[in-house]
C-alpha cells in the first residue's frame, strides 16, 4: 500500500462516516505522488498524517429560545485545520446539514486555498447545524448571539478570523460582532464581511463571484479565448451566485441561469438580476416568482430534476459557474454540459464537482478551475480587509478590485505552471494541489514538529 493509501485507509478509522472530508482529502493527496517521489522529506515528517488532522477541533452546544418560547439546541463547530501560513482563516456556515465532516472538508480545502492565494492565512471552518429559513430577525440575533458566547473565546485577529458561508451573510456577522465586543471588550478585525459602516472592507461581498469570473477569463485567456458573448449557467441564488453574475454581465457574457434548493431558472435572454436582487430580499425560497415578471423564462422544480443530476446543468451553454454547494455537478451532468459545447467551468462553491465529474473535465480538457483555486477571491479580500482593519485604513473599491484581479492571475498562473512543471500541462486540479501543498508543508518543516 503506498504511503498515500496508507493515509487515507488510517483516517477512515480515526475518523469514521466522514464521506466529504474523505472526498476532499482523496483529491487533493490523489496530485501528490509526483511531489512526494521528488523529494523524500514530505514523507520523512509525516506531512501528510499531520495534515488530514485538524490542530484543534471545537465543538459546542448552542441553546436558544425561539419566538414561541420554546429552547432551541443547535450544534456549533469551529475547526482550526492549520496554522503554518498565519492565523486560521475561513467562513462559518450555517445550514440543516452542517455535521462534523462537511465542516472538515470545508476547512481541509481552506488550508490550500489559503495557501494559493500567497498570503498569510492559515485555513479554519465553522459553523452550525442552524436552519435560517423562515426564521425572525430576533431568533437570528439570539442565535448569533448564543453561538457567540463559546466562539468568543476561541477566536481573535491573530489567531481565528471567521467569516461568511452558507447562511452567513453581513446580518449574521454583525450580531456575532456586537457579541464578540460585548464579551471582550474589544472592537478589533476579529471577523470579515463585516458592514461598510463598521470596519468592512469595499468589494468583499462582491469578491467570491467577482473572483471565480475573473479567473474563468484568465483560464480562457490561456487558451486564446474570452467570456465576452458567452451563454453561461449559474447554479446558487445567494452571494456568490448574484456577484458571478453581476461580473459576467460586465465581462459581456451572458449568464442564462440561476438555482436554489428548490429548483433552477433559466432565461435565455439572460438573468434579470435587478429582478433577482429583489426576489431573494423579498423571500429566501421564490425563484418561481420570476415567471410573474418573465413569461418567456422556465423554471424547473427539484422534483422534476434528473434522477442523476441537476436540471441547472443540461442547458446548453459554453460556461458553467457552481456557486450553490457542494456535490452538486454529477457525472452525468458533466457529460451533458461537455455533449453541449461547454468549454469552460469556474467554481465558485466549493467542491461543487463530485469527483467523477471532475474526471470527465480533466478528461475533456476543458477549462477547469477547481474551487480552491477559482473561489478563493473571497477569502483573500477578507485578508485584505484584515489588512485594512490593522492599519486603520479603507481603501477605495478600485484598489480592492484591483488587488482582487492581481490575487485571481497569480492563482491561476501558479496552478498553470506548477501543472506544467510536474507533467500535466492544463490540468488545474493537479497544479492547484501541488502549489498549495508544497507552500503549507514547506512552512510545516521550517516550524518544526508542532
Ligand atoms: P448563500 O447562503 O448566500 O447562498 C447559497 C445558495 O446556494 C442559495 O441560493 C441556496 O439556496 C443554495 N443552496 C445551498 N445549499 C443548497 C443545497 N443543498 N441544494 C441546493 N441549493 C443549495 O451562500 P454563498 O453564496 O455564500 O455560498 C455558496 C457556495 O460558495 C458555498 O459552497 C460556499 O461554501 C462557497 N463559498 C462562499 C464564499 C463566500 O465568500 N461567501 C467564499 C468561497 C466559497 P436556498 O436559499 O434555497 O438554500
Ligand atoms: O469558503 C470560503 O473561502 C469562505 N467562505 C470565505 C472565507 C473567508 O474567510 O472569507
Amino acid at each position: 500500500m503506498t504511503y498515500i493509501h496508507k493515509t487515507i485507509s488510517d483516517l477512515k478509522h480515526s475518523s469514521p462516516a466522514q464521506a466529504e472530508f474523505y472526498q476532499a482529502v482523496e483529491e487533493v493527496l490523489d496530485s501528490l505522488e509526483p511531489i512526494l517521489e521528488s523529494s523524500a522529506c514530505y514523507q520523512q515528517q509525516a506531512i501528510i498524517q499531520r495534515m488530514v488532522e485538524p490542530e484543534r477541533q471545537i465543538m459546542f452546544r448552542v441553546p436558544w429560545m425561539d419566538d414561541n418560547g420554546n429552547i432551541q439546541v443547535n450544534k456549533g463547530y469551529r475547526v482550526e485545520f492549520n496554522s503554518a501560513l498565519g492565523p486560521y482563516k475561513g467562513g462559518l456556515r450555517f445550514h440543516p446539514s452542517v455535521n462534523a465532516s462537511i465542516i472538515k472538508f470545508l476547512g481541509f480545502e481552506q488550508i490550500f486555498k489559503n495557501a494559493l492565494t500567497g498570503l498569510a492565512i492559515g485555513g479554519g471552518k465553522g459553523g452550525a447545524n442552524f436552519d435560517p429559513k423562515g426564521r425572525s430577525d430576533a431568533e437570528i440575533m439570539r442565535f448569533c448571539q448564543s453561538f457567540m458566547s463559546e466562539l468568543y473565546r476561541h477566536i481573535g485577529p491573530t489567531t481565528d478570523v471567521p467569516a461568511g458561508d452558507i447562511g452567513v451573510g453581513a446580518r449574521e456577522i454583525g450580531y456575532m460582532f456586537g457579541q464578540y465586543k460585548r464579551l471582550t471588550g474589544r472592537y478589533e478585525g476579529v471577523l470579515t464581511g463585516k458592514s461598510l459602516l463598521w470596519g468592512g472592507s469595499l468589494v468583499r461581498k462582491e469578491a467570491t463571484g467577482y473572483g471565480a469570473v475573473y479567473f474563468a477569463d484568465y483560464m480562457l485567456a490561456d487558451r486564446g479565448d474570452s467570456l465576452k458573448g458567452k451563454k453561461c449557467l449559474v447554479s446558487g441564488a445567494g452571494n456568490v451566485a448574484i456577484y458571478a453574475i453581476e461580473k459576467l454581465y460586465q465581462l459581456g457574457a451572458v449568464p442564462v441561469s440561476c438555482s436554489d434548493s428548490r429548483g433552477a431558472l433559466y432565461h435565455e435572454k439572460g438573468i434579470d438580476l435587478v429582478l433577482l436582487k429583489q426576489l431573494k430580499e423579498e423571500c429566501s425560497e421564490c425563484l418561481d416568482k420570476y415567471l410573474e415578471t418573465h413569461s418567456d423564462a422556465k423554471y424547473v422544480p427539484v422534483a422534476d430534476y434528473p434522477e442523476d443530476g441537476n436540471a441547472v446543468w443540461r442547458f446548453t451553454a459554453e460556461a458553467a459557474f457552481p456557486c450553490a454547494t457542494q456535490n452538486e455537478l454529477s457525472e452525468t451532468d458533466a457529460q451533458a454540459l461537455i455533449a453541449n459545447g461547454c468549454v469552460v467551468v469556474s467554481e465558485g462553491a466549493n467542491m461543487p464537482s463530485t469527483a467523477k465529474a471532475v474526471d470527465v473535465f480533466i478528461e475533456a480538457k476543458i477549462a477547469y478551475g477547481p474551487g480552491k483555486a477559482a473561489n478563493a477571491g473571497g477569502v483573500a479580500t477578507s485578508q485584505l480587509e484584515m489588512a485594512q482593519n490593522a492599519s486603520m485604513q479603507s481603501w477605495t473599491f478600485e484598489k480592492v478590485d484591483e488587488r482582487l484581479k492581481e490575487i485571481m492571475k497569480n492563482i491561476f498562473d501558479t496552478a498553470n505552471n506548477t501543472a506544467t512543471e510536474f507533467g500535466q500541462p492544463g490540468n488545474l486540479v493537479f497544479g492547484a494541489n501541488i502549489a498549495g501543498f508544497k507552500r503549507v508543508a514547506d512552512a510545516m518543516i521550517e516550524q518544526g514538529i508542532v
